[in-house]
C-alpha cells in the first residue's frame, strides 16, 4: 500500500469477504435471505414470535463457521493490521470469527457475532458455541433470557461511537465485500468523503453505493484485497 499521505484507515467489510471461505452472503442468488424473510429470522419481532426459527438460523450458521477457514483476504487484512503503524480500524457487519482467527486485532463486529451469547435480562454478553435453545439461563443473573448476540434490524449497532470517531480521523476508507444495502453501514463512505478521506470499493460488482466511491475495483477479493494491501 502507498503510504504517503496515509496515517489513518477505515475498512468496512461485508458478508462478500467471507464468501470464498464458504459462508453464504445474504443478497445473492442463494443468499441467507433467500432461505427466509428478513422479518422471520432477524428483528426483535421475529425472536418473540417464533424463537425457534430464529435460534434454529443462528445455530446453523454457527455450526457451519466451525467447517470454514479464513481466506487470502482475511490473511492480508490481519496482515496489514500487524504491520501498519498508524491507526487502523477494521469495521465488520459480518458475525462470523474468520478476521481474528486470521490474526486480525483491531476489529469491532457492529452487527454482533455468532460465537457470543447476549443475556436480553441483564444485557451481559459472553462467549457461546454449539446449540443455543430459547430459554437458556444466562450464567450471570440466572434469567432463561439468553439470545443470539445479534444486532438485530431495529436495534442499535455495536460501537457507534467508535466507528464514527475513526471515520473522523481516517485518510483512507475502504469497503470490502458488501451490497450497501444496510444502514448505518452503508453511509459511512459518505461520512469518510466529508472527513476528507480518499475511498475505495473493493467488490465483486457494482454495489448500491459505487458513485460514492473515488475508486470502485470489481472482482474475488481474495485477489483485490492483497493486491491493495501489498
Ligand atoms: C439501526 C444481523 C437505528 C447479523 C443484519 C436509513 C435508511 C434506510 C433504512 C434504515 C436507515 N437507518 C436504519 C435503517 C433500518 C435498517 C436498514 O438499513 N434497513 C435496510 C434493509 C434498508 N437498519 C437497521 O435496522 C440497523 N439499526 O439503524 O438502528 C436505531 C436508532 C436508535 C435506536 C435503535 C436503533 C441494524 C442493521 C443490522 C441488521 N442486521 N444482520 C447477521 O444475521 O449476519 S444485516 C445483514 O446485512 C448482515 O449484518 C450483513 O452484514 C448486512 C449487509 O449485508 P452485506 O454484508 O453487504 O451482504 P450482502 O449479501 O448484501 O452483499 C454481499 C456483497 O459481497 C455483494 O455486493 C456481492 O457482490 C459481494 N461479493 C460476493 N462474493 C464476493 C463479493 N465481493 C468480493 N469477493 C467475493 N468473492
Amino acid at each position: 500500500m502507498n503510504s504517503d499521505a496515509i496515517s489513518s484507515i477505515v475498512i468496512l467489510t461485508g458478508a462478500g469477504i467471507s464468501a470464498e471461505s464458504g459462508l453464504a452472503t445474504f443478497r445473492g442468488p442463494d443468499g441467507l435471505w433467500e432461505g427466509h424473510r428478513v422479518e422471520d429470522v432477524c428483528t426483535p419481532e421475529a425472536l418473540a414470535r417464533d424463537p425457534l426459527l430464529v435460534h434454529r438460523f443462528y445455530d446453523e450458521r454457527r455450526a457451519k463457521l466451525a467447517e470454514v477457514l479464513p481466506n487470502a483476504a482475511h490473511d492480508a487484512l490481519a496482515a496489514l493490521d500487524a504491520a501498519w503503524a498508524g491507526d487502523l480500524l477494521i469495521v465488520t457487519q459480518n458475525v462470523d470469527d474468520l478476521h481474528e482467527r486470521a490474526g486480525a486485532r483491531r476489529l469491532v463486529h457492529m452487527h454482533g457475532a455468532l460465537n457470543s451469547a447476549l443475556c436480553a435480562a441483564c444485557g451481559k454478553a459472553a462467549p457461546w458455541s454449539g446449540a443455543l435453545s430459547p430459554g437458556t439461563a444466562c450464567a450471570g443473573c440466572a434469567a432463561p433470557r439468553l439470545r443470539p448476540d445479534i444486532v438485530f434490524f431495529g436495534e442499535m449497532p455495536y460501537e457507534m461511537d467508535r466507528i464514527y470517531d475513526a471515520i473522523a480521523e481516517a485518510n483512507l476508507f475502504v469497503s470490502i465485500g458488501t451490497s450497501g444495502a444496510v444502514y448505518p453501514a452503508a453511509g459511512f463512505v459518505q461520512t469518510a468523503r466529508e472527513a476528507g478521506a480518499r475511498t475505495i470499493e473493493l467488490n465483486l460488482e457494482p454495489s448500491a453505493g459505487s458513485a460514492l466511491f473515488d475508486e470502485s475495483r470489481m472482482g474475488p477479493a481474495t485477489r483485490l484485497v492483497p493486491d491493495l494491501v501489498r
